[in-house]
């Protein structure tokens, strides 16, 4: 009954015991919110599908981190989405996040720096040159994808506010507001959605400030107007919707760690040898029918493998 197939995913998709959980929850908690407040749930999560209101972004150029492995199509990318702001259910997201109001839209760069400063979003579209950067994207659930980014280097927002010598690490914040995401409404996380990174890990140039893909601005689901993205660390460590970046010197706390600190570690480095605790040896390519091994850092080793030199990543998972 919970359990819906999509049509275009062929595959059959095993939920893991933890999402089981946390759908049950997420459910009765939805229904306790609908009926306390008289809105039919068939309202707060199912309303009418969004149009596709991109714009285009260019001229992009072309960079050597891209994967030149087959893009996932952009319906699949822009239909099959975890947002939990927007609800429990892949196809949650595409119906439900036209709520989201992109414009006008701010940054804060706050925290261990000599330079805070906000950002406007169109500040951010011309702040560095745009770059498409094509990336596997690897989730917790074991499926992934090939997307086409849009974006440039988060090591330039950074640096325009001057991290102190006391900046060790970067905190992301997603928008806080119930009334444009329906989600917020049940406490199924502890809102707002958090993230961070190493600062090292936050300046390695593979990081992407991410504000289009295919070559136009995010949809919403996506993560409009402007998100993160790590390719070598699993989806969730990849937020959306980002209003704050704050540089720490301590770590900072993030949702899914501070939600169940023994599945989700601070890293989170794709690792096919680390069990989550359920198997991340292989995953399911979206489109695909065959699972395909998982890379050590979703293949991004090369790259990034000296970020972790020395490192128990069974301990800093
Ligand atoms: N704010 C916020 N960011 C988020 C999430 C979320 O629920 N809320 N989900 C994460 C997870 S689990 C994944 S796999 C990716 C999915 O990104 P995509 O929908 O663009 O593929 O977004 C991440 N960022
Ligand atoms: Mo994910």
């Amino acid at each position: 009954m919970l359990i819906r197939k999509k049509p275009d995913i062929r595959s059959s998709e095993i939920t893991p015991a933890v999402t089981y959980r946390n759908r049950r929850k997420w459910i009765g908690a939805a229904a306790v919110v609908a009926v306390a407040s008289m809105i039919p749930m068939s309202r707060m999560f199912r309303d009418a599908p969004q149009a596709r209101a991109a714009m285009k972004l260019g001229p992009l150029l072309k960079s050597n981190f891209s994967t030149s492995e087959e893009r996932t199509p952009y319906d699949a990318v822009t239909t099959y989405n975890n947002f939990y702001e927007f609800g429990f259910d892949k196809d949650d997201p595409v119906r439900n996040a036209h709520t989201l109001r992109t414009r006008p839209w701010t940054v804060l760069v706050d925290g261990e720096v000599k330079k805070q400063r906000t950002f406007d979003i169109d500040q951010l579209l011309k702040l560095a040159p745009l770059e498409e950067r094509v990336y596997r994207l690897r989730c917790v659930e074991a499926w992934s994808m090939v997307v086409p980014w849009v974006g440039y280097p988060l090591s330039a927002l950074i640096r325009q506010v001057e991290p102190t010598g006391n900046a060790k690490f970067v905190e992301f914040t997603t928008l806080h507001d119930p009334q444009q995401m329906p989600g917020q409404r049940v406490p199924l996380l502890d809102w707002p959605y958090k993230e961070g990174l190493r600062l090292d890990e936050a300046m390695h140039p593979l990081t992407l400030l991410t504000l289009g893909l295919y070559g136009e601005t995010l949809p919403n689901q996506n993560g409009a107007p402007v998100r993160i993205v790590v390719p070598w660390k699993y989806g969730f460590k990849s937020p959306k919707s980002i209003v704050r970046v704050r540089l720490t010197e301590k770590q900072p706390k993030t949702t899914w760690n501070e939600t169940a600190p023994n599945e989700y570690g601070f890293y989170s480095n794709v690792n096919p040898t680390l069990d989550h605790p359920w198997s991340q040896a292989r995953e399911r390519r979206i489109g695909e029918f065959l699972k395909r091994n998982t890379l050590m850092f979703n293949g991004y080793a090369a790259e990034i493998g000296e970020l972790y030199a020395g490192m128990d990543l069974r301990k800093f998972f």
